[in-house]
């Protein structure tokens, strides 16, 4: 088969490269609102939204799912092993040129099947990194991040850097070492790490304080070895409450904060946020990242979405303009996402099985955070919450509130200060007319 870039095979064949047409377009394989080149505020689309197109739902998945068998019709699938490796490298960027996708992002098991032995295993990886790196050296595309699978294989049933068993701990250490490695390599802008059995079904046999000591140790041992092979791009930590454990370590944003503050990791980590997980939750999305932003530890983005009605980890392509534009709004006032991006860690539905689907998809997806970034850079243009938030706390800019906000105030000066208060009036929150014109923006803009 062909493994040279300029002689690929042709996998998405009725598909030619995406271009923008505009709103009226109904072109299905065109952008209605990504215009890649289009400046909002100083910097292109491009460069705000910087995409990343996930390998593990894009080129590996079945669409295999509890109930059922695969579906997914994958030209790449005809090959076997190593050739079904290599042609899913090729597949991956011809798709890449034909979305003008700037990233992408995979875990090490997604690239490269396993060995007999954890060397057989790294030098399928070896072959697999040395091929994406011919491809990186005549494509625009980067790696916006790697990670490791440590959760399909058996023998993580209890967990990676929180199982029970010392000899898992050190498979998965030999493991990250190899992704920092590969990492260093590709040029890789974050490593992450999402927490997959990191977690525990009942307290009836787990030592919970124990667990979070040693997932605090793999992971200053992951910056330990980054800065001995002077891997310098950002560490990513991606928070999500359950699935597949029951009670999964990094919960949430305000617990994964707790998590590497109380450890001394917050120097060296920032959170990677994604949509579905913030809802599985009990968050919206906006609030992940609103929370991740504030405490300055805002990195990157799983852009996805989950469906209300099913509550489990659907991992659908983000079309929801309201998350989209809100999501975009704390991005803008975060300064953007530094060396983050916008991940699509989202599947195609099983039923949409064809390869085109993949296409579409994905273009759903840019449209609908091209659409967001338009409105959400408009509202921070108009301050047209920041307005609001500000006059709604204007009691804490003078007197009393001064007093408090600076530090000065104590209970005793605050009980003078309530024993003598005349008047105390509250004004309305005003949520309703705020969502009205949020509304108008999204439908105007
Ligand atoms: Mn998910």
């Amino acid at each position: 088969m062909a493994h040279s870039h300029s002689s690929s095979v042709n996998f998405f064949g009725s598909v030619n490269k995406v271009v923008y047409e505009g709103k009226n377009s109904t072109n299905p394989l065109a952008f209605k609102y990504y215009n890649s080149q289009e400046v909002i505020g100083g910097k292109t689309m491009k460069e705000h939204l910087r995409f990343s197109i996930a390998y593990w739902h894009t080129f590996t998945a079945d669409g295999t799912d509890v109930f059922g068998a695969a579906t997914m019709q994958r030209p790449w699938d005809q090959y076997k092993g190593m050739d079904l490796a290599k042609a899913r490298v090729e597949a991956a960027f011809e798709m890449f040129e034909k979305l003008d996708a700037p990233f992408f992002a995979f875990h090490d098991r997604d690239i490269a099947p396993e060995g007999s032995t954890l060397k057989e295993t790294n030098q399928n990886l070896d072959i697999i990194v040395s091929l994406m790196k011919d491809y990186m050296r005549t494509s625009n595309v980067k790696l916006l991040w790697n990670t490791a699978n440590m959760f399909t294989n058996p023998r993580f049933v209890h967990g990676a850097a929180t199982s029970c068993n010392a000899d898992v701990f050190a498979y998965a250490a030999a493991q990250v070492k190899k992704g920092l490695e590969t990492a260093k390599e590709l040029g890789a802008e974050n490593y992450v790490f999402w927490g997959g059995r990191e977690g525990y079904e009942t307290l009836l046999n787990t030592d919970l304080k124990f667990e979070l000591d040693n997932l605090a140790r793999f992971m200053h041992m992951a910056v330990d070895y980054a800065k001995e092979i002077g891997y310098t791009g950002q560490f990513l930590i991606e928070p999500k409450p359950k699935e597949p454990t029951t009670h999964q370590y990094d919960t949430d944003a305000a617990t994964t904060i707790a998590f590497l503050k109380q450890y001394g990791l917050d120097h060296h980590f920032k959170l990677n946020l994604e949509a579905n997980h913030a809802t599985l939750a009990g968050h919206t999305f906006e609030h992940e990242l609103r929370m991740a932003r504030v405490h300055g530890l805002l990195g990157s983005v799983d852009a996805n979405q989950g469906d209300p009605l099913l509550g489990w980890d659907t991992d659908e392509f983000p079309t929801d303009l309201y998350s989209a534009t809100l999501a975009m709004y704390e991005i803008l006032q975060n300064g953007g996402l530094g060396s983050g991006g916008l991940n699509f860690d989202a599947k195609v539905r099983r039923s949409s099985f064809e390869p085109d689907d993949l296409i579409y998809s994905h273009i759903a997806g840019m449209d609908a955070f091209a659409r967001g970034l338009k409105v959400a850079h408009k509202l921070v243009e108009d301050r047209v919450f920041e307005d609001v938030i500000k006059h709604r706390y204007r009691s804490f800019t003078e007197g009393i509130g001064l007093e408090i906000a600076e530090g000065r105030a104590n209970f005793k000066m605050l009980e003078q200060y309530a024993l003598n208060n005349k008047s105390m009036k509250n004004e309305s929150g005003r949520q309703e007319r705020l969502k009205a014109i949020l509304n108008q923006y999204i439908l105007e803009v």
